[in-house]
């Protein structure tokens, strides 16, 4: 069994002035540059044959390059626990259509898709439980008006996801050019 996603890397230089926001909040476990993605579609563990339908799947996905931003911030929490934040997308027709077209190559690859609603992002950090929720607030008023110059979007990747005692190791398992 293996743990896919499909996404898209965030570029170096997009991910290195990220970086610089990556500090100040006490109890954030901040992922490295490299890890940095906005998730596409998220396939959860499925077994080996299936997942090379799907790269097949993928590969099959029309489309060409587009242009996205980065905006605001924003963080995911059930029962008043915030788990992780941040960074948005401004919205994006070609990314919509894209991140359709990941599902349904799930889909049709025989995945069992989540119905959880689409909100294209970029994680900048887990948090731990006993993260100060003022703190977090503190965090985000301080970064609400990330904005982002516009980058290329020219490719997607098929990413594998190992979770270690050190979080999740990502790793780019296929490459699908548009
Ligand atoms: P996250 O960044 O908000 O944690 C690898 O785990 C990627 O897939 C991450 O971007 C993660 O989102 C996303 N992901 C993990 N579990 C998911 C799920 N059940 N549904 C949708 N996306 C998920």
């Amino acid at each position: 069994m293996v743990r896919l996603f499909a996404a898209l890397p965030v570029p170096f230089d997009i991910a290195e002035s990220l970086a610089r926001r990556q500090t100040g909040l006490p109890g954030a476990r901040w992922r490295p540059a490299e890890a940095l993605h906005i998730t596409l579609a998220f396939y959860g563990e499925i077994d080996e044959r299936r997942a090379d339908d799907l790269a097949a799947e993928l590969g099959r996905i029309p489309g060409g390059p587009f242009e996205l931003e980065l905006t605001g911030v924003g963080a995911f929490g059930e029962d008043h626990r915030t788990h992780s934040i941040w960074a948005g997308v401004a919205r994006s027709e070609p990314l919509t259509v894209l991140a359709n077209r990941c599902r349904a190559a799930g889909e049709r690859a025989g995945v069992v898709m989540e119905k959880r609603a689409y909100k294209p992002h970029v994680t900048l950090a887990y948090l731990k439980t006993q993260t100060n929720p003022d703190r977090i607030g503190a965090w985000m008023a301080g970064h609400n008006l990330l904005h982002s110059p516009p980058f290329r979007v020219d490719r997607f990747a098929l990413y594998s996801s190992v979770l270690t005692d050190g979080g999740s190791h990502y790793e780019i398992e296929r490459d699908y050019p548009l």
